[in-house]
């Protein structure tokens, strides 16, 4: 007899004498697993974000990171599925400090940990120079504030912004300038960063173009705190504009220690130094300071939006949540349309979208520039900035009238 006759028939006597005893072969219990079928484990999708957590413009890589992280956090609650596999989309969030040293690192950092997609970075500075990481890696990325205008002049396909550029901005807060206060002189001072320094030139490009005497530059960086011997400078030459490109962190010192020095000249900043911030940091010497941001004002963003934002975090956005919540979204979206995470494949989807967002209706132009971005304009009054025209196309609106125009 083989083994397995051998086996079977002392079962089978196994079986005989159970039977002869009154007792039942008893069937094996079904286990769990059999039961039930196990639920397919989602794909694991990573998605970078990166801007300055730490240093004195942490409030507004906070405010950009949390509109990504919003952004993620609605398309995994809405369990999608991609290529025919459920995903689940993971941020990887880092701090590059606003330093283009650091943002180089991180953005090789990402590259290495398999990301899909980046929405950043916050800064110009920083972009730009992490920009060629990503196009090597062949990685979209996508920023929601930087608006030097050379990061989308390098032929990088996979290079987007959902912001407008600061040759949009600059003409937009000097022409208003021109407009309200008509000054004869103007002096302008910059941080010496790419976003700083760039806007700076646009707004004097525009001055000079309408004959405004334009004092020499005068230059701080993005760390100053005294600028006493700048504003000294300045005082003499008595401007009837001060324009500042650079941030609120700086931007607030700077117009405290104007006041205090009794400069009465306005002061106008760009959409970095755009910010509530400004009333904390300059008190009462910000009143009716003129400011400008590269997209529609923050309270001007999609309700569902704004009560998602205020309810998730506690607070309402800062300045360019919105766009990173888009930014994040259309790199979602792109990825659902072509039915793949993989770059190659949805960069095209990503590259021809046309997409109803927080911030408004997102298509890019060849360069991956936002096409038709607003501009606004804001007077800081009663410790708020207000919105006092939002440029698109060219014709000037209100907020009423932009809110009535979009809600068509
Ligand atoms: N656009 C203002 C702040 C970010 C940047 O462009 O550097």
């Amino acid at each position: 007899m083989n083994t397995t006759l051998k086996t079977l028939s002392l079962s089978a006597l196994a079986a005989a004498v159970m039977m002869a005893c009154g007792k039942k072969e008893e069937a094996p219990k079904p286990t769990s697993q059999a039961a039930a079928p196990a639920e397919p484990q989602p794909v694991v999708v990573k998605i970078g974000h990166v801007g300055p957590l730490t240093g004195g413009i942490a409030h507004l890589g906070k405010d950009n990171e949390n509109g990504v992280r919003l952004a993620l956090e609605e398309a995994n609650a809405a369990k999608l599925s991609i290529g025919g596999k459920p995903v689940k989309f993971e941020l990887l969030a880092e701090d590059d400090q606003a330093d283009p040293k650091v943002g180089n690192t991180v953005a090789q950092k990402l590259v290495d940990a398999k990301v899909v997609g980046v929405v950043g970075h916050l800064n110009s500075g920083t972009s730009i120079p992490a920009s060629a990481i990503y196009h090597q890696a062949g990685i979209p990325m996508i920023s929601g504030s930087a608006t030097n205008p050379a990061l989308t002049e390098q032929g990088f396909a996979n290079v987007f912004r959902v912001v407008g550029r600061d040759d949009q901005q600059g003409p937009a807060v000097a022409n208003y300038l021109l407009a309200t206060v008509k000054p004869k002189t103007a002096a302008i001072i910059d941080d010496a960063t790419a976003y700083g320094e760039g806007l700076a030139n646009e707004v004097e490009k525009t001055l000079k173009a309408a004959g405004v005497k334009v004092l020499p530059r005068e230059k701080g960086t993005d760390k100053t705190a005294d600028w006493k011997a700048v504003l000294t400078k300045i005082k003499g030459k008595k401007p009837d504009v001060v324009f500042y490109g650079g941030m609120d962190a700086t931007g607030g010192p700077l117009l405290k220690q104007a006041r205090e020095l009794k400069i009465t000249a306005t002061f106008a900043f760009g959409d970095g130094a755009c910010t509530d911030k400004m009333a904390e940091l300059a008190g009462e010497a910000a009143e009716g300071l003129v400011c400008s941001q590269a997209g529609i004002p923050v309270q001007a963003a999609g309700k569902a939006f704004l009560d998602a934002y205020k309810a998730k975090f506690g607070v309402d956005p800062i300045l360019y949540a919105p766009f990173t919540y888009d930014a994040a979204k259309l790199l979602i979206a792109a990825m659902q349309k072509a039915d793949s995470t993989e770059p190659a494949k949805y960069l095209p989807q990503l590259k021809a979208i046309q997409y109803e967002g927080a911030s408004g209706r997102i298509e890019f132009d060849e360069k991956g520039d936002r096409k038709d971005a607003e501009m606004t304009i804001f007077t800081m009054s009663s410790g708020k900035i207000t919105p006092v025209a939002i440029i698109k196309g060219g014709k000037s609106m209100t907020l009423e009238e932009y809110a009535q125009a979009a809600a068509k």
